[in-house]
């Protein structure tokens, strides 16, 4: 063997030594995060974790009448982001903490479950992912939104899409980084007005509601709690230039000392 052949064998060896990659399921929670988010209190934020729910609740999301495209976060407009209840407040997903650092560039696949109330509605969803850096305490980027009228329109009784699966923009997460998750009205052919549709979320293992997103990676989360970074006070903010200054006569003084 030459020592070149020694050496792409090593290789190949210590990558099939690699642990595999598991997809994991990131479901939707209706219990609240414990994170911050900035944005108001106009937007419910909902948890989300690699933990199977057990008991189906539901959003209702009303029509919005023709063709709806150009979705994004944090839409005001009606008939963008899902709403918890019939003409309600907003509601969006994100996850509890990563517990390490991760980057998420395989394929998404969602498990959406839903149902719209007549077959005029011609509703259907987007959903996007997004990355929380816990560096900032906010929303950094955006992963990528599913295609626009990519699904296909809900059905009367309740049922699940698997399609149309997200490619993401490969993106590199740090431990304590959240995965925010938005879920999007969108038209099936033109959409009625005065129609309404429902995601049905949190429930079990392959029954209506068990909604979720499966990413390609190996996920695993910590605890829910607010890792944001703590914000300065006006006080800190006044301080800061006094002691930036006091720092700096310092560290002259010393120099004129030393000289
Ligand atoms: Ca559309
Ligand atoms: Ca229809």
């Amino acid at each position: 063997m030459t020592p070149r052949t020694r050496l792409v064998f090593a290789l190949v060896l210590s990558l099939a030594a690699l642990p595999a990659t598991a997809a994991t399921k990131v479901f939707l929670h209706d219990a609240l995060s414990k994170g911050l988010v900035p944005g108001g209190t106009d937007i419910t934020v909902r948890q989300a974790n690699s933990t199977q729910g057990s008991a189906k609740v539901t959003a209702v999301t009303d029509s919005a009448a023709g063709s709806i495209s150009g979705q994004y976060f944090p839409s005001g407009t009606t008939g963008h982001i899902i709403t918890k209840a019939s003409g309600g407040t907003r509601t969006i997903w994100i996850s509890d903490p990563l517990a390490s650092g991760v980057t998420i560039s395989g394929t998404i696949t969602p498990n959406l479950w839903g149902l719209e109330s007549a077959a005029q509605c011609n509703c259907a969803a987007r959903y996007e992912v997004l990355r929380w850096d816990v560096r900032r305490g906010g929303i950094v980027s955006s992963l990528g939104i599913s295609t626009d009228d990519g699904m296909s329109e809900w059905g009367t009784s309740a049922a699940v899409r698997n399609s149309p699966t997200l490619t993401p923009s490969s993106t590199a997460f740090n431990a304590g980084d959240r995965i925010v998750i938005v879920v999007y009205n969108d038209n099936a052919g033109n959409q009625g007005s005065n129609r309404n549709w429902t995601l049905d979320y949190d429930a079990g293992t392959g029954v209506d509601g068990d909604t979720y997103l499966s990413f390609t990676e190996s996920l695993s989360f910590s605890p829910d709690g607010n890792n944001a970074p703590g914000q300065a006070t006006t006080s800190e903010l006044r301080l800061g230039p006094v002691l930036w200054e006091m720092a700096c006569r310092a560290l002259l003084g010393l120099a004129a000392a030393l000289a």
